[in-house]
């Protein structure tokens, strides 16, 4: 199994990720990993930080000539930023009155700073949002980046874009995205699109929602659409709660900052139709084996994978630093204030997007690892194409 760890405040000195489980012998180079990075940073309505950061991850452990050694792979992804907060944010010594001025004790509604403050018994909120910033989806991305390496080696493909910003943008019919080569040919007008969303008219709604919200000092989410392209059949198990594919993609897209609702294939759509209008009649075919005309089901049936193409969306909420802030109370002298006002973004549905598509490659990763196993990638391909050839036999 692959797993990962992220350390890192947003204004600490360095993001660092730990990967363990990545088998030995696959390409990786540090320039497939700065160009997800990249993506990431992307995207209409980001605040001042993404001007500041260009972030690049530095390789330190684990690969060898630009290839994994089956060691756990580090990365570091520096905080340019750090260079403003360093006597704030310092490990070692902290200007005092240089942190009680940049001291958060107005927590911000919707944010972790009144739950965390709480439950950590710290009296600067600081030291929660530090952490709980969304800065630290540069490090998933990084580790997502390396699970699509891994995953391209089976011409396994994720990718994303957004379908809603501030209410506005798609409707369900429209962009389905079922098969690789309609994505394909979108691919370059969805990463020229500062929404990354594949209709101009759409584009331009979202762009005059994220205006008008920042404009009034406010913000706005929406829902970014997850698709993992020739996922094979079989990952995943129906046996156990814990191992069902569809519940391990809900819940890794749901932990990424701001998410409140994750949907598979139709999602809540399901409730509006009659079983007959939901699930996916099979078909057989001497080239194709079984095969769908529908996929409702968004690629997976009893936590399985079923071979068709992996479909979750994502509801993203506006971020909750607002420029014209709620009403909150000062956590020490419990006054009645205005929340903290931090930098901020009006509008990261894009840049969720991309996190959302790592989090879905680390998954999918995982459950290849646990399918096919394997210390090395001539390992596990060996097992992956014995399978692949009975799935064709059948
Ligand atoms: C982010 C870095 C942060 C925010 C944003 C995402 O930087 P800063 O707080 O210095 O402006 O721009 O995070 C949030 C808005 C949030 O609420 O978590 C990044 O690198 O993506």
């Amino acid at each position: 199994m692959i797993r990962f760890l992220t350390a890192g405040e947003s204004h600490g000195k360095c993001l660092t990720l730990i990967v363990e489980g990545v088998p030995a012998g696959l390409q990786l180079s540090v320039s497939d990993i700065n160009a997800e990075l990249k993506r990431r940073q992307m995207g209409y309505g980001r605040g001042g930080r993404m001007k500041i950061e260009s972030d690049r991850a530095e390789i330190t452990a684990g690969v060898r000539g630009g290839v994994t050694l089956g060691s756990p792979i580090a990365l570091t992804i520096q905080n340019r930023d750090w260079e403003n907060w360093q006597k704030v944010m310092s490990p070692d010594v902290v200007e005092i009155d240089e942190a009680q001025a940049r001291g958060v004790t107005r927590p911000r509604p919707g944010h972790a700073d009144l739950a965390g403050g709480i439950k950590y018994r710290h009296k600067d909120l600081r030291n929660i949002l530090e952490r709980a910033s969304a800065r630290e989806t540069a490090a998933r991305v990084a580790c997502g980046a390396i699970a699509k390496c891994l995953l391209s080696k089976f011409d396994i493909h994720v990718a994303s874009f957004v379908r809603i910003i501030g209410g506005v943008g798609l409707h369900l019919e429209q962009f389905s995205l079922l098969e690789k080569e309609d994505f394909d040919e979108l691919r370059e007008q969805l990463e020229n699109s500062p929404v990354r969303c594949p209709d101009p008219d759409a584009e331009k709604q979202m762009i005059e929602a994220i205006d008008a919200a920042k404009e009034a000092g406010d913000t706005v989410g929406g829902v970014f659409q997850v698709m993992a392209f020739n996922v094979p059949p079989g990952l995943g198990s129906h046996v156990h709660w814990d191992r069902k594919l569809d519940a391990r993609i809900a819940g890794a897209v749901m932990s990424i900052p701001a998410i409140k609702g994750v949907e598979i294939g139709l999602g809540f759509g399901v409730t509006e139709r009659r079983g007959s209008q939901v699930h996916d009649e099979i078909f057989y075919d001497n080239d194709k084996g079984f095969y769908r005309k529908t996929n409702n089901a968004g690629g997976t049936e009893g936590g399985i994978s079923n071979g068709e193409t992996i479909v979750v969306r994502a509801a993203m909420k506006p971020i909750p630093t607002l420029s014209q802030p709620l009403d909150s109370v000062d956590f020490i002298s419990k006054e009645p204030f205005k929340a903290s006002k931090e930098r901020s973004d009006a509008c990261a549905v894009p840049a969720a997007g991309i996190v959302g598509e790592a989090m879905v490659a680390i998954e999918v990763a995982n459950a290849m690892m646990e399918k096919f196993g394997g210390d090395s990638i001539s390992e596990l391909k060996g097992n992956f194409d014995l399978y692949m050839e009975y799935i064709s036999e059948l």
